[in-house]
This record gives C-alpha cells, structure tokens and sequence, in this order.
C-alpha cells in the first residue's frame, strides 16, 4: 500500500475510561490520518435483490470490499456523510470482524463522524433499520448475505441502507455498481483496529467509534409497537408451549432478552440460540426444507403449540402452530386482517397494505374487505419504502418469510413472532387454565372460512446452470408477449400474461422485466423469475397461486390441490429441458 496524500485530523489526547456498567466506557486516542490507497477495479460488483452477496473468497481479495464501500462514498452526496453518523451492523458470519474493521477505516477517510457499530459487529438488519431511525442516523451498513450460508467457503455480503432505514434503492446501487467500474483509490482512516467486543466510545477526534448494545434500541421499539404484558399472559401460561429457532444467526442475540427475559419464556424454549460464524454448518433460511429440526419438533408426538425461527439477519421468519404451517403469504393477510384489534401500533387502523408480486392474493382480500389502499411491488423490500414514507403503507409481506410493518423500513423477523403471539394472546386472553385454547390453525382455518383460501407454492431449483435457466426465462418472455387473452393452457383460460413492471406512485420511478407471469380467469397464478440473491449459477423460482372459496376444500394439502397448476407450470416453462432438474431443491 502506498499513500499520498496524508493530511492530519484536529487531535484531542486526554484518556478517561471508566468501567461502570452504567456508563460505558471512552477512549480518546490520538488523531488519525488520512491515506490514499491505489486500487484497480473489479468486475461484477452488482447489487442483486438486496446488496452484494458473493462467495467469502471473492470478498477477501485485497481491496474487493474496500472498493465496493469507497465507490459508495463516491456515489453518495458529500452532504449525506460528512461528519454525519452512519450504523453498522451483521449477522456473525464469517468474515464480518474483518470487514467491520475495513468499513470503519474508509468511513474515517472519507469524513464521517461516527460509526455506531453492534458489539461484536452483531446487529440484525430490522435492528439496523431501527437504530438509523432513533438515533436520525446518515445510513447503515449490514453485514449479511441474509438466509445464505456462512462460513470459508460459503457467502458474504453487505447492503446498504439510508436515512429511513430503507434499503439503498436501484438508482443508488447503480451508481455505485457505475463508480466500482471507474475506481482508482479508496480513502481510509490511519486509525487501528476498533475492540469490538468493548461497549463505549472510542474517539479520534473528528471521528468517534461508539460500540452499543445490538439489541437496546430494537427491544425499546418491540415494546412501543406491542402490548408485552397481553404477549406475557401468553408466553407464561403453562399450557402453551412455545419454541423459538434463532438457527444459530443472528436473533440468538435477541430472542434471550426479548423472549424469555421480557416475556418469560423458559430458557430451553430458545434453541440453536447462539450465533455462529458458519451457523452450525446450517443454512439459516426458516422454511420447510432448513428448518427442518423445528418443524420435526412442532410435527412432532406432543408437540408444541407455537413455533417460530429466523434467518441469518433476522429479517424472514416462519410461523408454525402444532401440526401446522402458515404460509407467508397467508400470515401478512392474518396479521393484517387483526392488527387493530390485537396490536396498539396499529390502533387506529392500517393506512395501507402491500405484497410483492408473487406473494399470494390473500392480503388484497383483507385490504377489499377492510376498505384500504393497496399497492403491488417487485420483489425485494427497498420498494416498500418509498410507500411507507409517503404515509401509504403499514402492513406488508413478501411470501418469501418476509412480513413487517412502517415501524421500520425492513422486513422483521421478530416483530412477525411478537404479532403472531399477539394474535393468539388476545384470542385467549380470558381462556382460564385447563380450557381449550385457540389455536395457530384455528385462526387460519377462520381466516379462510371468512375470506376464502389462496393455495400458494413456490418451488426453487437452486444453482442451476446460468446459461439454462436464462434461456428458460427469455422463453418465458417471448411467449408471454405473443399470448392473447382467452388462450387456452391445459383447462386454465389466459386472462392475460406479461413480464411484470412497476412504476413507484411515489417518485415514478419505473423497474422492469420483475418476473414473467401467466394470470388465468380463474385468478390463477404461474410466476417465474430468477433469484436475485444467490452467488452460484442461478436459482430459478416458480410461483403457483390459485384460489379457493369453498370452505369445504380448504382443508386439502396445498401440493394436492396446486398439482394440476403446477404440473402446467413445469410444462409451459418446459423447465426440465432447460435447466435439466427432476425436482426442485426446496419447497415452500
Ligand atoms: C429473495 C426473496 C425476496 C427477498 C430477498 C431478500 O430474493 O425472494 O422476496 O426480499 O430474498 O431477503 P430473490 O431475488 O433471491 O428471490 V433476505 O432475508 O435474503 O435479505
Ligand atoms: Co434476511
């Protein structure tokens, strides 16, 4: 590395450290200097569905991650960092003590303030979003490549997100993905290595380091936005029994504090509650097919009545009643549909819901009903927010185990557990002991009888070859814009098919090319896209949708009553000749 440049930082040099608890410690060091480090562009720096995720190997490479947070800098207007604040946070995974350490320097170099960073760099992405909102930060960083795995020879990735606490959108990572291309230095702060393990500040001078408790701020905002007490006459009755699985990610930070020290849940109802740097050799995505230990457990002989579990950052989450799974897409409509009664945040009634694209239709039956707006968005949550700041939008969901609300600008993991328990809580809040209690499925099974059932699936084909699955998509295109109302597909009749664009109400931005999508009379759905989220090959998902009104058949499994949907889906995408896959790797 050689540096020119270096130019000196006003200095103060007094050091005062405390060690009461009460007030965390602070270390003044000296000033730092600036210097310039030479670098070379890398190719591919493209942010996909949320950040940039790669292999750990690739961000390890001298200067790849350093490059990507400089061209950001450059992107952004000086007057949106300097001497501002800025959050940073992770997930645990590998590699993030090295990269907190690497963010923090170039935020120093390029004339940021404060870096508020979580101890040990741990801090969930709903968390992130809360913090930058408390405390009217610049922006955050996380550190995640969310529901991928972690570990040497798995995924890193970092998003970033601004003054909202929203996911950067389209017209910001373009133009960092524009700057990486052109890069030619990246500035750092002279500064050591910060003690990330060490609650406090530490100062620079015109720079400051404070590391804060990850889950403070966050368990504040849970308790503002929920009745704990209605959760806790839940959570402590000795016949419910609740789980939760932090799938060794990051909510293992929070789930003690919140769950059992809050709300009194027994310690061993926390399971895999430690984050791990490789997740345990899991993958920490809660669906059927990764969180296959909780769903065992809640399928089980005697099994609990309420289980729950996140992912790496903890922003999806999965909701499980014994027995008994609730689809994402079914459990934003539940939500939505008793958020006033059961939620104090939502006392006065939700402004608007929303779901992205392939997410099934049951949350617009519950914005008919209940006379709100409602938007459609592409996949991906940086397209709620927008909506959520205009004052649109409180309740949304993707059917990817993503739900949250307006109290922040992410998805929430947490949140969709404390408000599926306040659902059951408030229906059993005058149930005395020994009496039957409502159940996770007794709520749904209402909730269709009232609005009718939307069978949803996805299927995932992960790491197929790119070539394939690109071939299939533009396939998918072309026939969809030669399709014509009133063809027919097997015994289903096109309403109409189209590669789904979106215009933004609020800023008239437009997104394009957001997944190819069949729609029939019926209001039946087949939806194909690629995942914008891996880091091998491509991953092709498959959304099939149909619904049903009568009650009489709401009981049947989903994969028996999609069969005939799913088996045109598959042929119409004649993905077995493209991709070459039998079976899909996952299904939801
Ligand atoms: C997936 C989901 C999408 C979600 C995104 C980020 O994207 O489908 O709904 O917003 O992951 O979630 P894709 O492009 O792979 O389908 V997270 O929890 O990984 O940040
Ligand atoms: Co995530």
């Amino acid at each position: 590395m050689s540096f020119k440049n270096a130019s000196r930082v006003p200095s103060s040099v007094t050091v005062k450290a405390s060690s009461a608890s009460s007030s965390p410690p602070t270390t003044v060091d000296q000033s730092h200097e600036l210097k310039t480090v030479p670098t070379q562009p890398f190719e591919g720096q493209k942010t996909g569905t949320s950040g940039l995720r790669k292999k750990v190997k690739v961000f390890m490479q001298e200067n790849y991650l350093a490059n990507w947070i400089q061209a950001l800098f450059d992107s952004l207007p000086p007057e949106d960092y300097k001497n501002g604040v800025l959050v940073l946070g992770g997930d645990g995974r590998y590699f993030n003590r090295e990269a907190a350490q690497i963010i923090i320097k170039i935020a120093a170099g390029n004339g940021v303030g404060k870096v508020l960073v979580g101890q040990d760099g741990i801090m969930s992405t709903p968390a992130v979003s809360a913090v930058i909102r408390k405390r009217k930060a610049n922006g955050g960083f996380i550190m995640s490549a969310s529901h991928n795995p972690g570990g040497p020879d798995y995924d890193w990735g970092i998003k970033f997100n601004y003054s909202s606490g929203q996911p950067a959108p389209e017209s910001i990572t373009d133009k960092i993905y524009g700057n990486t291309l052109s890069i030619s230095e990246i500035k750092m702060g002279d500064i050591p290595d910060i003690d990330l393990s060490r609650l406090g500040l530490v100062d620079y001078g015109a720079f400051s380091v404070e590391v804060v408790d990850p889950v403070a701020d966050y368990l504040e905002l849970m308790e503002n936005v929920f009745d704990f007490s209605l959760i806790r006459s839940l959570i402590s009755r000795p016949d419910f029994r609740f789980i939760f699985d932090a799938m060794h990610a990051v909510t293992g930070a929070y789930a003690k504090p919140i769950f059992v020290d809050k709300l009194g849940a027994s310690p061993d109802s926390i399971s895999n509650g430690v984050p791990l740097e490789d997740f345990g050799h899991g993958h920490p995505d809660p669906n059927l097919t990764y969180a296959k230990d909780l769903v065992d457990i809640l399928y089980g002989e005697n099994g609990p009545d309420f289980g729950a579990a996140s992912d790496g950052d903890g922003d999806r989450n999965m909701i499980l009643g014994r027995a008994f799974f609730v689809t994402p897409s079914d459990s934003v409509a539940i939500i939505a549909a008793n958020a006033q009664e059961t939620i104090p945040y939502f006392k006065t009634g939700p402004k608007g819901l929303a779901r992205s694209m392939p997410t099934s239709g049951a949350l617009d039956r519950v914005a008919e009903k209940l006379n709100l707006p409602f938007y459609e968005v592409p996949t991906g949550w940086k397209f709620f927010g927008n909506l959520m700041d205009a004052g649109k939008l409180s309740i949304c969901g993707e059917e990817s185990f993503g739900t949250g609300s307006d109290h922040i600008r992410e998805k929430d993991g947490i949140w969709a557990v404390l408000a599926w328990l306040s659902i059951i809580a408030y229906r059993n809040k005058d149930k005395k002991p020994g009496e039957k209690l409502v159940s996770v499925s007794d709520v749904v099974n209402e909730h269709w009888a009232t609005y009718g059932r939307n069978f949803f699936s996805r299927y995932d084909y992960e790491e197929c070859e790119s070539e394939g699955a690109n071939k299939m998509v533009e396939y998918l295109r072309d026939l969809a814009s030669k399709s014509k109302a009133g063809d027919k597909y097997g015994s289903y009749t096109l309403q109409f098919a189209d590669d789904f664009t979106y215009t933004d109400p609020v800023d008239g931005s437009v997104v394009s090319k957001q997944g190819v999508r069949f729609v029939f009379t019926d209001g039946s759905r087949i939806i194909f896209r690629l995942s914008g989220t891996g880091s091998a090959g491509a991953t092709v998902r498959v959304y099939i949708e149909q619904f049903e009104p009568d009650a009489s058949k709401h009981n049947v499994d989903a994969q028996t009553a999609l069969k005939p949907l799913i088996d045109l889906a598959l042929s119409t995408s004649k993905l077995k000749e493209f991709t070459g896959r039998e079976q899909p790797t996952v299904i939801t």
